[in-house]
């Protein structure tokens, strides 16, 4: 009974997340630092709040400066738009304020400089 109530639980779920659009949940590498980059809700147009955690060698660095750019380049009846926001570390992650002007794709350009100076990039793309 168990087993069958978790499996429907586990179908109901994916039924639902095929209708609603997901939360942020990515990782990549921004030259040797692992970085994961999630939102609490679904992306949507106007202000998101963007959790980025980023490590080296799997150990969690807490003094760098990212910021995150978002970006989408001119379309018919759009000019280019850009707009950075500086994350601020809070909680155990950096948390940026992002503002998408619109649906669509936008690039993502996560900047990351280290305590030596470094600036390391982690290029990606979101849909809302
Ligand atoms: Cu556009």
């Amino acid at each position: 009974m168990k087993k069958l109530l978790v499996a429907i639980f586990a179908v109901v779920l994916g039924f639902s997340g095929a209708f609603a659009a997901e939360a942020l949940a990515k990782k990549g590498m921004a030259g040797p630092l692992e970085v994961e980059y999630s939102s609490e809700k679904p992306l949507s147009q106007g202000m998101n709040m963007i959790n980025i955690k980023v490590k080296e060698n799997g150990k969690e660095i807490q003094n760098a400066k990212v910021s995150v750019t978002a970006s989408m380049p001119a379309m018919p009846g759009m000019p280019a738009m850009e707009q950075t926001s500086e994350a601020m570390f809070v909680n155990g992650s950096y948390m940026a304020h992002v503002v998408f002007s619109m649906n669509g794709t936008w690039q993502i350009n996560i900047v990351i400089e280290t305590s030596d100076g470094k600036k390391q990039r982690l290029k990606s793309s979101v849909n809302l």
